[in-house]
């Protein structure tokens, strides 16, 4: 049977008679038999990466690529006169993540079923992911944002687990999601949920009753925690997704011959940031319910998981108050408790301890203790743990400590997103790179070669128009594609200091009133959504939109200057933008930005970084030399030696510097409020003089002085230009997921039958 045949049998009509939604399916259904074909059997050890996010992205085409149907498939559906992309508009993209920890965990994923390693997903399938974010009044709206569809890609099972909630018994319900690997093997991401929920409590946006746990529970995505029975509900989420994870895990290893005691020959769990933390003292209890004691449950539990950390910013480090595990988990607290005293016997250092003096509960210092692997996710970072922020563990357990820089993977975030480069790279260096990463340093023998330079500039510039048609039809702004597109899409957040960018651009109106040209036009594309609770976040958003109407309306600026915030960033519009990128911008403050996944996928596309020497911009920056990139700003030392000075007062900046001040009180100046809302702008005005704790304003005349040069150089030198693109296409080899998940494997994981003999012990 050819392809169309095999489409057919399933659509029971010609494809030209069907409509997107029936190809949809059918396409849905042909990948369901595919993959279900390399569902591989485990033996030795297999991975769990539990994580409170899986932000996947559509489906479709990337599990197409990875079981080599998508050319088959996209050219019988044109026979058909029917168009592939449009296909893939009829899929709702499941937004079961917020930013680059749950992108990750999906990359993580994919790799591991390329690489042919035993390794699931287990998570919530929480029914509105996030958020749908709309701007309204020029302010962020928060609304649903359902991705279930009677025909979703996590298929209902019937298995369950009886999980206990403050002291009542709920059912979580197994859904089970096929994840493909590029010519590999079928994964699973296992998700849970619980058959009482009802969507229909929520209102008004985004609000619901948090007290009605059985309807309530896997409604969102970190539903918001302003109030305690928010921050409750998280721990109800965390509780369920951990438990049934644990009897699920249990479970299959025990069908594969465990006895339990034996149980880290067969399992390896990943905890993903602390959302998972408490599956320690869960599979602690449980163990003990199969008759293991304490002692030696603790050791299997600690031989088992590993943790990864993805910030230094205290506040992300959970700490929960005792009285909520009182009262959500009671069963877990005897546990906790016993694990304190063990750490408490380790060292006296107070801020080890997991209970604190407050009663609080500290996540992070339980996984650090029990379990045999913390790793950062840049070098940087975990240079910063090891000397700062986790010292006093490092001296404790240096062995535990180990750095693995985060990746992408290829397949969705060049393969899918950017065909047109994939063409291009193949014609020059053929198809090695599409499994090994590292042969995209082939390009480099092309760096001089003007033929293949305007080649890729012309990829650019056709995806530039490509980014402007979606930008028209579903933002409905229109845009100049002969502008430099200069890019920072990522979480809303001050350490990441889209504040910094929002200044350059008042700073650039007023040179450009002031009849300093630039020297080229300038497209600023913004995409980030903010915590619902976050006011500050979400003034600057409202500053950025109120600026971007004042631009709009002065024909003097706006031919120079345009400013787009796209409605609901997700993985569909970074798909879109990151392929049309010239400038990346990974401005955070250095120090802060643990890793960064987007600055890795913007190279990878031929964009050069915009950045300070934080996260993983220090290790492209050592990938593609300093000539490659454009570092400005504070070192992650000074800052941090600014900290503990705790010495800077923004005020001072901002009398001190007549531009600082200039682009500071425009903010709430007359243009602003003529077009904006007053409290916002004057409440971000405040923040910036009398606070920013993430020091703008130190990094802001270099900042602008570097970005200046970027755009001299796109205008005055393309080849320049040019050249340094292709560099760091080619450098980008290192940042595939494939290589991380290799070296999680290698130092962490021992997956497969090598497990027994490579399974090492904590302290
Ligand atoms: O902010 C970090 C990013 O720097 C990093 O690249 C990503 C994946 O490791 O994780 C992000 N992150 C950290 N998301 N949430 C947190 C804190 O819980």
């Amino acid at each position: 049977m050819n392809f169309t045949e095999i489409l057919q049998n399933l659509t029971k009509k010609p494809l030209a008679d069907c409509t997107d939604q029936e190809l949809y399916l059918a396409l849905l259904e042909l990948v369901r038999q595919k993959s279900a074909d390399r569902v591989q059997s485990v033996t030795g050890r297999k991975l769990y990466y539990i994580s409170a996010e899986f932000l996947i992205g559509k489906l479709l085409s990337n599990n197409l690529i990875n079981l080599g149907l998508y050319e088959e498939a996209r050219k019988a559906l044109a026979a058909a006169g029917k168009n592939l992309s449009d296909i893939e508009e009829v899929e709702p993209e499941p937004s079961l993540g917020n930013g680059g920890l749950g992108r990750l965990a999906a990359c993580f994923l994919d790799s591991l079923a390329t690489l042919n390693l035993p390794g699931d997903g287990v998570g919530l399938r929480y029914h509105f992911g996030l958020f749908h974010q709309s701007f309204e009044n020029d302010i962020q709206n928060e609304k649903p944002d359902p991705w279930l569809t009677a025909h979703s890609w996590a298929e209902k099972t019937d298995i369950t687990y009886p999980v206990e909630l403050a002291g009542k018994e709920y059912t979580a319900r197994l859904y089970k999601l096929a994840v493909t690997g590029y010519e590999g093997r079928t994964n699973t991401l296992n998700l849970f949920d619980l058959d009482t929920i009802d969507e229909s409590i929520v209102h008004d946006g985004i609000a619901f009753d948090k007290t009605a746990i059985d309807k309530n529970l896997t409604l969102f995505l970190y539903p918001d925690d302003s109030d305690e029975a928010g921050r409750r509900l998280r721990v109800y989420q965390q509780y369920l997704m951990v438990s049934a994870g644990a009897q699920l895990i249990l479970a299959e290893c025990a069908a594969r011959g465990c006895n339990y005691h034996d149980l880290a020959d067969y399992a390896a769990i990943q905890i993903n940031d602390t959302h998972p933390s408490m599956v320690i003292p869960e599979l602690i209890r449980l163990l003990g319910k199969k008759g293991i004691a304490f002692e030696e449950a603790v050791e299997i539990v600690t031989r088992t998981c590993a943790y990864t950390n993805h910030t230094i910013l205290a506040e992300a480090l959970e700490k929960w108050p005792r009285a909520y595990l009182d009262a959500v988990v009671p069963q877990l607290m005897p546990v906790i408790e016993k694990l304190d005293a063990l750490a408490r016997t380790r060292t006296a250092d107070e801020s080890l301890a997991i209970i604190d003096q407050d009663s609080l509960v500290h996540m992070a210092n339980m996984d650090i203790h029990f379990t045999h692997s913390t790793n950062g996710v840049a070098a940087l970072h975990t240079e910063i743990l090891k000397n700062s922020e986790l010292h006093g563990f490092y001296e404790l357990y240096p062995e535990k400590f180990n750095n693995k820089t985060n990746g992408i993977t290829f397949r969705r975030w060049l393969l899918e997103c950017d065909p047109r480069l994939t063409a291009r790279l193949e014609q020059y260096i053929g198809s090695g790179f599409r499994k090994d990463a590292s042969e995209l340093e082939k390009l480099l023998t092309f760096a001089d070669d003007e033929t293949v330079l305007n080649e890729l500039t012309a990829v650019k510039k056709a995806n530039k128009e490509d980014l402007a048609d979606w930008l028209l039809k579903t933002q409905n702004v229109k845009v100049n594609t002969n502008a430099v597109f200069d890019i920072q899409s990522k979480r809303l957040h001050e350490y990441k200091r889209q504040q910094l960018n929002l200044l350059y651009l008042i700073h650039q109106y007023h040179e450009i009133k002031a009849g300093h040209q630039p020297a080229v036009p300038l497209v600023s594309i913004f995409g980030a959504k903010a915590a619902p609770a976050y006011t500050i976040a979400k003034d600057i958003i409202h500053a950025l939109l109120t600026l971007s109407k004042v631009i709009a309306a002065d024909p003097e600026v706006s031919k120079w200057l345009q400013i787009v915030f796209i409605e609901n960033y997700n993985v569909t519009a970074a798909e879109k933008l990151i392929p049309a990128c010239d400038l990346s911008e990974q401005i955070s403050l250095a120090s802060k930005e643990a890793s960064g996944t987007g600055n890795m996928k913007f190279m990878l596309n031929g964009a050069l970084t915009l950045g300070t020497m934080d996260g993983a911009n220090v290790e492209i920056c050592q990938q593609v030399g300093e000539e490659n990139i454009y570092i400005f700003g504070q070192s992650s030392d000074q800052v941090i030696h600014r900290y503990a000075a705790n010495d800077y007062v923004a005020a001072q900046w901002y009398e001190n510097d007549a531009n600082i001040r200039r682009a500071i009180d425009f903010l709430n100046g007359p243009e602003m409020l003529a077009a904006g809302h007053s409290e916002s702008l004057n409440r971000l005005h405040h923040e910036l003089i009398h606070k920013d704790w993430f020091q703008t304003l130190p990094d802001f005349n270099a900042y602008v002085v570097r970005k200046g040069q970027a755009l001299s150089d796109y205008t005055c030198d393309p080849i320049g230009w040019r050249r340094k693109c292709l560099v760091n296409i080619a450098k980008a080899g290192l940042f595939s997921s494939d290589r991380t998940i290799a070296e999680y494997d290698h130092d962490i994981w021992h997956l497969g039958n090598s497990s027994r003999t490579h399974v090492r012990l904590g302290a």
